[in-house]
């Protein structure tokens, strides 16, 4: 085993105020800064090794199934910021493992990117700061950017050209705002379009200059109502810019609509819960549904969940990304 070994964990994240667009597709940069929360226990652990490479070059297997290389561009991406740092011709090889399912609907590559940055710099022996490692993460997904640090994170979006100045930072620890967090798993069904793609296409949307206009004052609104523990705000931001967000997505051609029957069921449960109880919900790029509520919201929500008859976690916002050995 290589003396250059590390192994290092990060949580999911969802975002309240969500990246939607890239301004700069190498880099994964936002056209504007984003806001999300770490889910606890959603988490990739990721263990990284560096050694002489006799031509077999990096090697990535993610819950037990090998990675082709022709798949690997984007972890490369990372691991040669590494080896230009390090001057090094090394090969890495990365073991991945994820401890939720991928029909939560979660991206694990948020959690993936973040853990396998920590890991692969860490056995390199380089001691990157947050900073430093959000913006490596980025290279892999730009959302993996919020999971290096913890609790509710935003990512400035930034304005440099090379993506120096667009990382992702803590804007209030967990503790500070402790909500219950549901994920509720509507469809195992993978994503009907990539986020990649979708975001691209969105572009081409005769909404996207209204859409861009509001998305970029979300993250003010959404850090706002975070950091004053305002609810009625937080619920506003989020629902807002989720269905903006759904809205556009269904005026690109071809439409994409990644709302299932079941989501629809629930939000409508959620939106008459909202009356009376602080709750609030979003949903990704795919069908699933993520809730906030706090802690006389729980045991309704619950209910409204189990009524529908589908899966679901429950759990709370989450830390940052730690080396484990
Ligand atoms: C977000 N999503 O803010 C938004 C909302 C999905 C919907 O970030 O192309 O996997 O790898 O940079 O980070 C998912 O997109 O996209 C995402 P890439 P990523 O959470």
């Amino acid at each position: 085993m290589s003396e250059y070994l590390a192994t290092a964990r990060a949580c999911a994240n969802v975002a309240v105020a969500k990246y939607w667009g890239k301004r700069d597709t190498a880099l994964n940069l936002p056209f504007f800064d984003s806001v999300s929360f770490s889910v606890s226990g959603l988490e990739t652990e990721t263990t990284a090794y560096w050694e002489d490479d006799d031509g077999a070059g990096d090697f990535l297997e993610i819950d037990g199934r090998v990675i082709p290389s022709s798949m690997m561009g984007r972890m490369r991406r990372i691991l040669d910021v590494i080896r230009s740092e390090k001057g090094w011709s090394k090969r890495c090889v990365l073991k991945s493992s994820n401890n939720f399912p991928h029909s939560t609907g979660l991206a694990s590559s948020a959690s993936g990117f973040a853990a396998a940055a920590l890991a692969s710099s860490r056995a390199s022996g380089l001691m990157y700061t947050e900073r430093e490692l959000s913006r490596l993460a980025r290279l892999g997904s730009g959302s993996a950017c919020r999971s290096v640090p913890g609790g509710w994170v935003r990512w400035y979006a930034g304005e440099s050209l090379d993506g120096s100045d667009s990382y992702a930072q803590s804007i209030a620890p967990l503790e500070h705002w402790p909500l219950h967090v549901f994920v509720v798993q509507i469809s195992d069904e993978p994503k009907v379009v990539s986020s990649t793609e979708a975001m691209a296409r969105c572009q081409e949307s005769a909404y996207w200059p209204i859409y861009l206009e509001r998305a970029r004052k979300a993250a003010d609104i959404a850090s706002s109502a975070i950091i004053r523990r305002d609810f009625s705000l937080l619920r506003e931001a989020m629902h807002s810019n989720a269905f903006e967000l759904h809205a556009l997505a269904m005026t690109c051609q071809p439409s994409i609509c990644y709302f299932a029957p079941k989501s629809i069921e629930l939000i409508q449960h959620l939106l008459r819960s909202c009356r009376s109880l602080n709750v609030c919900f979003t949903m990704d790029a795919g069908a699933n549904v993520v809730i906030l509520s706090d802690d006389i919201a729980c045991p309704f929500i619950k209910n409204d969940i189990i009524g529908l008859g589908v899966r679901y976690i429950q759990t709370r916002i989450g830390g940052s990304a730690v080396f484990v050995a």
